[in-house]
């Protein structure tokens, strides 16, 4: 009995090394990028048009709030691409198309979160299910938060996911066909006692080609700790300055 229970450790601490030794250290916040799936949209310009003078009304609901609210974003010209305002919070971003690719300037907001990125990508061509961009991947552990004088460990990352093809259904528009894209926002904090916190805040947003974007809803932590609030945005109407051709938009009646 007693050499089979000593048999037992062993093999437990052989697993247990096994087990540390396969991480090869330390896991990773930013996860492994699946399969590369099928093409669903060989130019991803057409997902999200830039042109001056173009407008889009959404309708804009939340899980906190008892009555909607309107968004309005507009597009002017600015150097060789827009610069897009979102009202009611008068929110400025700079874009541009860059080889097929729909790329931000400027630090990015994305959802109120501080990144570091000054330059990203939104979508990128050929616009494939399972492509994964990583906009901000950061594993810090050069700072005391807990005030114990010993460095704890901060991630943050950033990043977004094709998901595929869906048909969506809008108010006044009818079924449209639009290409779904994931993106998360991920904050962990480990702490020299190895307990860890994580915030997330996920968003979907629905592109329809020669539109833009149809829809966005997301998910994010709100008051007390494993409390949630969702937003949901629906395009309601939409005014395209169509200074060149784009495929018309898959619509259901
Ligand atoms: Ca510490």
């Amino acid at each position: 009995m007693r050499r089979s229970h000593s048999i037992k450790q062993a093999v437990a601490m052989l697993v247990m090394a096994a087990l540390v030794g396969c991480g090869g250290g330390r896991d990773r916040l930013m996860p492994e990028a699946p399969e590369l799936g099928a093409m669903i949209q060989e130019n991803a310009t057409v997902l999200r048009p830039l042109q001056p003078g173009s407008t889009w009304t959404y309708e804009a609901e939340s899980s906190t709030s008892p009555t909607g609210w309107r968004i309005d974003v507009s597009q002017r010209a600015f150097e060789d691409g827009v610069r897009e305002r979102t009202s009611p919070n008068s929110t400025d971003v700079q874009l541009a198309h860059r080889r097929g690719d729909v790329v931000h300037f400027g630090a990015c907001g994305l959802l109120g979160a501080v990144t570091t990125c000054d330059e990203w990508v939104e979508l990128r061509s050929p616009v494939r299910i399972g492509d994964q961009i990583e906009l901000v991947d950061l594993d810090d552990s050069s700072h005391d938060y807990t005030g114990d004088g010993v460095p704890d460990r901060f991630e943050y990352v950033v990043y977004r996911r094709v998901v595929g093809e869906e048909w969506l259904s809008l108010p006044g528009l009818g079924s449209v066909r639009a290409v779904r894209v994931d993106t998360f926002i991920k904050q962990r904090t480990t702490e020299t006692t190895g307990e860890q916190r994580l915030v997330e805040v996920s968003c979907a947003t629905w592109y329809a080609p020669g539109i833009g974007i149809v829809r966005r809803h997301m998910d994010m932590p709100y008051g007390p700790v494993g409390t949630r609030r969702t937003q949901d945005e629906r395009l309601v109407a939409w005014d395209l300055q169509s200074a060149f051709a784009l495929p018309a938009p898959a619509l259901q009646p």
